[in-house]
């Protein structure tokens, strides 16, 4: 009786199992094929998967004590030179990347500051350049998006702290706001260059979205269904 009880749980279990696979399937079915990264409406790069000298960045993983929870590879960057309210471009990091289609394409970072006390506006942001066969595609010309200029993360202020939130917010003159979009030739090299500004900003991964296909709110949503899905961002 006794064994006959135990056979009936152990065939509960296994039913429940599996079920649960399927439905687990089906949820990565319904994110990923609308929006798949492969059809190339996304570029999309680690911020730790540099071949440059991460030297004032620090690399995070979850064993750290100041892990901030949901980071895509479970692993990211934190800057440490500078000041926590800003510097000049510092410790440089490159990442190339080919345009899968022609098209224009808006630059945001995940991102996560980390104030120890400071002010709301401290520790969130930093600098990115491009460099290769493109042209702007918003306020900027083309010039001035070769060269650093600061990204930090939108809402400033507002952005609360040990989270992570996005940085897509181009500041070259004091407080005069706008965006990086480049457009992009299918095919072409490009090398985006990320510096650190102020201490203890963090960045996750780095992302381009095709802006004829997806507006902010779009893109954003999608990409953190594509990063659950794909189990890029584990669950606590
Ligand atoms: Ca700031
Ligand atoms: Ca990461």
């Amino acid at each position: 009786m006794y064994n006959y009880k135990n056979q009936v749980q152990i065939f509960i279990i296994l039913i429940l199992i599996s079920s649960c696979k399927l439905v687990k399937n089906k949820i990565n079915k319904d994110c990923t094929e609308p929006l798949s990264i492969e059809k190339g409406n996304y570029i999309f790069i680690e911020a730790e998967s540099t071949n440059s000298d991460l030297k004032n960045w620090k690399l995070i993983k979850k064993s750290d004590k100041n892990f901030v929870f949901g980071a895509s590879n479970n692993t990211y960057i934190e800057f440490m030179g500078n000041k926590p309210i800003t510097g000049k471009p510092n410790s440089p990091l490159e990442y190339q990347f080919t345009a899968p289609k022609s098209g224009n394409f808006k630059l945001m970072l995940m991102s996560s500051k980390r104030l120890e006390g400071v002010r709301n506006d401290w520790c969130n942001d930093a600098f990115v350049k491009l460099s290769g066969d493109f042209q702007s595609a918003n306020s900027f010309s083309k010039e001035v998006l070769e060269k650093d200029i600061k990204i930090l993360q939108d809402g400033n202020d507002e952005t609360p702290e040990l989270q992570w939130n996005w940085a897509s917010t181009a500041e070259k003159d004091r407080h005069v706001y706008s965006d990086f979009i480049y457009q992009l030739k299918k095919g072409e090299k490009y090398t985006l260059t990320l510096s650190g500004r102020s201490m203890r900003f963090s960045i996750d991964y780095i992302v381009l979205h095709d802006t004829n296909k997806f507006n902010d709110h779009q893109a954003k949503t999608n990409l953190q269904k594509i990063n659950f899905s794909m189990g890029k961002v584990k669950n606590p």
